[in-house]
């Protein structure tokens, strides 16, 4: 690092060219007369990250020193997105770059496309984790990420015969180099059994002993902030504890298999990130995962609590840790194992420690979301941490007796351990019991979790445990740097950048809203958005789509709750209602683009059939004379962040249309409104407080209401399901062939018959097809169209995730995010 230019500080263009220079001999070991674009991208990568791992060293050694209360966010989830473009605008260093590079003959946005998208995560969730890191960072709040690095992550998704085709995602068979290999390592157990033994003071206490042991090794992700200041990320990966794992005597035997064993156990155990996005699937290789994250970050808190020779009832004060919702809930009996069992604290005064750091953000109502683990699992793999959850639920319904007596029903509702066949670990239970705060992440959602999910726990801590933050999103990412054009719009009227820092500045765009000569500029830039990405679809699609057509865009993972079966049935609708049209009357019908994107869990049929339904629809509608340009169907594969940079700011309408109550917040949602698109939403999540902040009309809302939901799905049991008609004739129309082999798509229309329509499709499907025509109506009117679409941009202040992070500073984590200054 002394030799990089970058140490000392220099980012004039000539010394950014020969740190570039310095990084392609020192790092990569070439020649300059072997430059491909990756290569010039490593080296590009490598020399920001130069700069960043100063910044790194400079931040952490702050705060060894200074020993604030510090924030852990324990997340096994965290989609970062590409990590170059974000830490070169975070450090005012791209336009130095973009010289740097072009004098040696590249152009910086070819560059920044070789860099693959880490994605250590499914969705909505994990980009969560990684919006609230960027505003811990550009806040300076002393906060870090706790996760694993998967050595693959979500897999690739491609498309064939129309079918979604998995690969794996072995992002890491190119150096990476945005982490920081660390020499700290921890040793995680599993299995084994509890035994009874005297400790030092000569007491007897419980030990849990085992031989099947993996070692936990740290990596480190920079996060960059403002002015220097650079938030972490720790990344735990699996290795053999002891000699490389490699069993020397049973080699010497023959026994090759045997001698790497223990090698092919560490590996799998974080080779591969779980692709359910709110389904659990209950494997045991997920629950030690899930425990050998928790314990290696718990194992390296504590080990840095002790530094400073605290008292532990010092530890709360020192330490907020955030379970991004119920994956990391272990944490909970094994700090209290750690305090108990190891350092000998009184089991009392131990659970008091743990239940004033733990806080829980539960991220779903979804039944088939919420985790739970058989009972017998639990104790084969965590035998002592089965024991604690047994005890803590004993004394837990002891207290619950003692508030309620008498109320069996009561108990048997709250316990941790729900009594079925097999007999499970409710993780959700265990959170809310050994966490002083619970949250949801929108206003309705947090209604739901204390009205449905935690209704029982409400009534025996009282509300002001549960709590709202609504989630937010990070402007510095979402506008910013995807959506330069207006970026420099915005900056340019309001006449700086602070913006960026204090979003609800965006308000002062709304007076321009009606000024012809702004909405030009406005829309010019829409325009530009939509030119790009129509590029984008001809090059991953071979589609070529029209610009000037309204872009009609829902991009999210596949799921039932979701619907993108109702966007597709609406399309087969219009469609349909298109063919009959003369040809004048199809003239005065906006065209439209309908864009999809997003993956379905490779092991869940139904999601998979709605995504061979788009486009096999895609197919007919695409090829289709009549419809020429008035509808094109496209639907682009392996969603994924960099592609939504791409697709967010290009949306004239997006669509966020969960079956009402099923949606906790939606954060796609706020990004599509910040850059001006419109949304076309049901009446949910955060769709709701969207509403609220830019006006009911600037959005278009439709649908079913949450508290109507179970009246409807009751009678539907009775009384069966009336199809909507329009819907029946869209129906007909498949089941003739018209989009080819009908037979294929009988499960997914048995969805919306036997048993019940769950997830109301025919009851929101007429109300969904007049918003769609009021879309079209307001389309033609282009003044009117400009003005919804400001508003839009100037309302979104509130949705920053500097807004959410410095909620939970103040109200769970009780830390001062300005104590420390400017982070000089
Ligand atoms: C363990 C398994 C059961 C599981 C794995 C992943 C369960 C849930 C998840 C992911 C959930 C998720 O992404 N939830 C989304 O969180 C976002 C951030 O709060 C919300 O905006 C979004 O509505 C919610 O679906």
């Amino acid at each position: 690092l002394e030799q990089s230019p970058l140490a000392n500080q220099q980012t004039d263009v000539a010394s950014l060219q020969a740190s570039i220079a310095y990084h392609m001999n020192a790092s990569l070991f070439r020649t300059q007369h072997n430059l491909e674009k990756v290569a010039v991208y490593q080296a590009l990568a490598h020399s920001m990250a130069d700069k960043l791992l100063l910044d790194w060293n400079r931040t952490q050694q702050r705060y060894r020193k200074d020993n604030p209360k510090r924030v852990y966010y324990l997340s096994m989830e965290f989609l970062l997105g590409r990590a170059l473009d974000n830490a070169m605008l975070a450090l005012h260093m791209k336009t130095a770059y973009q010289e740097a590079v072009q004098g040696l003959g590249f152009r910086l946005e070819d560059l920044l496309e070789q860099e693959r998208d880490p994605a250590l995560g499914n969705g909505g969730l994990g980009r969560l984790a990684a919006c609230y890191m960027d505003a811990a960072a550009a806040l300076d709040l002393p906060m870090w990420g706790y996760g694993l690095r998967y050595q693959y992550g979500l897999f690739r998704q491609s498309v064939q015969q129309g079918f979604q085709v998995e690969a794996p995602d072995d992002w890491l068979m190119r150096h990476h180099p945005w982490e920081f290999p660390r020499d700290i390592k921890y040793d995680v157990q599993f299995y084994g059994y509890v035994a009874t033994k005297m400790n030092d003071k000569g007491e007897s206490r419980l030990f849990w002993e085992s031989d099947h042991k993996i070692r936990a090794v740290a990596y480190d992700v920079p996060v960059p902030g403002k002015d220097g200041f650079c938030g972490n990320i720790r990344l735990w990966a699996s290795q053999p504890p002891h000699h490389g794992g490699f069993d020397l005597d049973a080699f010497n035997q023959g026994n090759y298999d045997q001698s790497i064993a223990s090698l092919k156990d560490a590996f799998l155990l974080t080779s591969v990130l779980y692709p359910n996005d709110n389904h659990q699937a209950g494997k045991e290789l997920r629950l030690k995962q899930e425990y050998f994250f928790v314990s290696a970050s718990v194992q390296d808190v504590v080990h840095r609590f002790k530094r400073y020779r605290c008292p532990w009832s010092e530890f709360p004060n020192k330490v907020a840790f955030q379970l991004n919702d119920t994956h990391p809930t272990l944490a909970i009996p094994e700090l209290q194992r750690i305090l108990v069992d190891v350092e000998g604290l009184a089991w009392d005064d131990a659970w008091d420690i743990v239940t004033r750091t733990f806080a829980f953000t539960n991220h779903t109502v979804l039944p088939e979301a919420l985790e739970k683990w058989p009972i017998y699992v639990m104790e084969k793999v965590l035998p002592r941490h089965m024991q604690i959850i047994y005890d803590l639920n004993l004394f837990f319904l002891q207290k619950v007796e003692e508030k309620f007596p008498g109320d069996r029903d009561l108990l048997n509702r709250v316990s941790i351990i729900e009594e079925a066949s097999p007999q499970q670990v409710r993780m959700a239970f265990l959170a809310v019991v050994g966490s002083h705060s619970v949250n949801g992440v929108a206003a309705l959602h947090s209604e739901l979790v204390v009205k449905e999910l935690f209704n029982d726990f409400s009534l025996y801590y009282g509300k002001d445990k549960f709590i709202n933050i609504t989630n937010g999103i990070s402007p510095r990412r979402w506008l910013y740097q995807a959506n330069p054009g207006l970026r420099d719009l915005i900056t340019h009227t309001l006449g700086s950048e602070d913006w960026v820092a204090d979003l609800p500045q965006l308000q002062k765009l709304a007076p321009f809203a009606d000024n012809l000569e702004f909405q030009q500029q406005w829309m010019a830039i829409k325009y530009a958005n939509k030119v790009r990405l129509t590029q984008w679809i001809r090059d991953d699609c071979g589609l070529t789509v029209d610009p000037r057509a309204l872009f009609d865009i829902q991009v999210k993972r596949m799921h039932e709750y979701k619907r993108q079966f109702l966007n597709i049935l609406g399309v087969i609708h219009r469609y349909r209602v298109l063919l009959q049209m003369s040809p004048e009357a199809r003239r005065r019908v906006p065209p439209r683009v309908v864009i999809f994107g997003g993956k379905a869990a490779p092991g869940y049929a139904i999601a998979k059939l709605v995504i061979k339904l788009i486009n096999s629809v895609a197919d007919v509608v695409n090829n289709d004379p009549v419809i020429d340009d008035h509808l094109k169907v496209v639907y682009l594969p392996d969603y994924n962040v960099s592609l939504a940079e791409k697709i967010v700011p290009a949306s004239d309408i997006s669509q966020h249309i969960s079956t009402a109550g099923t949606e906790a917040s939606g954060t796609s949602n706020m990004k599509f409104v910040i850059n001006g698109g419109l949304i076309l939403g049901t009446v949910d999540g955060a769709n709701i407080e969207i509403r609220d902040e830019i006006g009911e009309d600037n959005i278009f809302l439709f649908g079913t209401l949450a508290d109507q939901v179970a009246d409807i799905r009751h009678a539907q049991k009775y009384h069966g399901v009336l199809l909507d008609a329009n819907l029946q004739s869209v129906l007909d129309a498949i089941q003739a062939g018209v989009f080819g082999d009908a037979s294929i798509f009988n499960p997914l229309i048995d969805t919306l018959t036997y048993g019940g329509d769950f997830y109301l499709i025919s009851e929101d499907f007429d109300a969904y097809i007049k918003r769609q025509n009021d879309v079209d109506a307001l389309f033609l009117q282009k003044a009117a169209w400009a003005a919804k679409s400001i508003r839009c941009t100037a309302g979104m202040g509130f949705f920053s995730s500097d807004r959410s992070i410095g909620q939970y500073a103040s109200r769970i984590w009780k830390v001062d995010k300005t104590a420390l200054g400017n982070g000089s």
